[in-house]
């Protein structure tokens, strides 16, 4: 028989804005046309030109369902509203080392060096479950621990395995050439997590100085895996004309962003979305955001190197990254983790101009993205 799911009521999602933005146009990529090989040669082409035009695209019909989905927002509400006292006591150790498992309390980060007012951001990583990872967690995520788990793997069977086999045929690479990156099983730095923003009073939103929750920058593994939440916060910069655009929530499905390690492995031929966390419209700033997300990872241990062995990438000419144009060395996906998440991560850090064009490993250079 089967055993029923802990209850853990339903979680509310707060309603969608009425605000007229200016929203992101985006493709989705439909996986049910996924199982024949022409679909997955159309969904090829639509999710090449989506990761080299736009950044963002839509995932739909991942076979997981809305109620699984729903369970994570609940635990992941169940876990902000423990006391603040019970979180930290599961902050790691060497936060600004680049450590980020465990939860990262908010107010790091300075947002008006003048009233010294600090970033609501608190963060809770959970790590892959291969056996790599130690797994320590308050009791109200304990008490769920398989489901957390069948989520994440889940994660990487319906979507990232997909993602990763279209990403082969759209360069003519062999179809388990990322699979074999990126294994559930294999030692990488792969995050689910809860994110919480809570909302800034009005007189607090005029202090940022900024204007953004989270500024402009580009994410350091593979992909990043949004789900939908209803506020409207995430930005992208196009990268047709730099312009600043919202991303619209929609139901079911998932917003996917590229990342960093994509870019290297590719020499550029994928591109880093550019996204920005902003205040949201008038009519969702008496609410907290709660987000559901994973970062997906290659192996620790994969050189971000050039691939060399796909056609259309010598065809096109992108067979270098940064780090082989400088002619420096070529870091593992480990070195590359730690040293970026050690630049994001410091602490209280000062929003100079230095300090967000900062070199992260010799070759390469942060950017600020306005
Ligand atoms: O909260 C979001 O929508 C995006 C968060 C984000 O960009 C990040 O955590 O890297
Ligand atoms: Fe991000």
């Amino acid at each position: 028989m089967p055993v029923a799911a802990p209850e853990l009521g339903s979680y509310q999602y707060v309603q969608e804005t009425k605000a007229d933005l200016k929203w992101a146009e985006l493709v989705t990529l439909d996986l049910s046309l996924y199982s024949t090989p022409e679909g997955r040669k159309q969904l090829a082409q639509t999710l090449i030109t989506a990761v080299r035009e736009k950044g963002f695209f839509y995932v739909k019909n991942f076979n997981i369902s809305q109620e699984r989905v729903d369970r994570q927002f609940s635990l992941g509400n169940k876990f902000y509203n423990l006391p603040l006292e019970e979180k930290k006591k599961y902050t790691p150790e060497g936060l600004e080392k680049g450590q980020f498992n465990g939860y990262v309390p908010a107010g790091r980060r300075v947002v008006n060096q003048e009233t010294g007012l600090r970033d609501r951001v608190e963060i809770y990583n959970i790590p892959k479950f291969n056996g790599d990872f130690k797994h320590n967690h308050p009791e109200i995520l304990q008490n769920n621990i398989e489901e957390i788990e069948g989520f994440a793997r889940s994660l990487h069977s319906e979507v990232l395995d997909p993602l990763h086999v279209l990403l082969a045929i759209a360069l003519e690479l062999p179809e388990d050439y990322f699979t074999n990156i990126h294994k559930y099983d294999v030692k990488s730095e792969d995050h689910l997590r809860y994110m919480k923003y809570s909302k800034y009073n009005e007189e607090e939103t005029k202090q940022l100085q900024s204007g953004q929750w989270v500024q402009g920058h580009t994410d350091l593994g593979s992909w990043t895996l949004l789900f939908r939440q209803p506020v409207a916060a995430l930005q992208i910069r196009q990268h047709s004309n730099d312009e600043w655009v919202w991303i619209k929530p929609q139901d079911g499905t998932l917003t996917v962003n590229a990342c960093d390690a994509l870019t290297f492995l590719t020499g550029g031929y994928v591109k880093s979305t550019i996204h920005r966390v902003s205040v949201p419209p008038e009519d969702q700033r008496h609410v907290d955001r709660l987000g559901l997300l994973y970062f997906s990872r290659p192996h620790n241990d994969v050189v971000l190197e050039s691939v060399k062995e796909s056609p259309v990438l010598q065809r096109e000419g992108f067979v270098k990254n940064q780090f082989e144009e400088a002619g420096e060395e070529v870091p593992t996906m480990e070195k590359w983790t730690f040293a970026k998440q050690a630049w994001q991560r410091r602490q209280g850090y000062r929003d100079t101009v230095e300090d967000k064009n900062a070199t992260i490993l010799p070759g390469f250079k942060e950017k600020e993205y306005k």
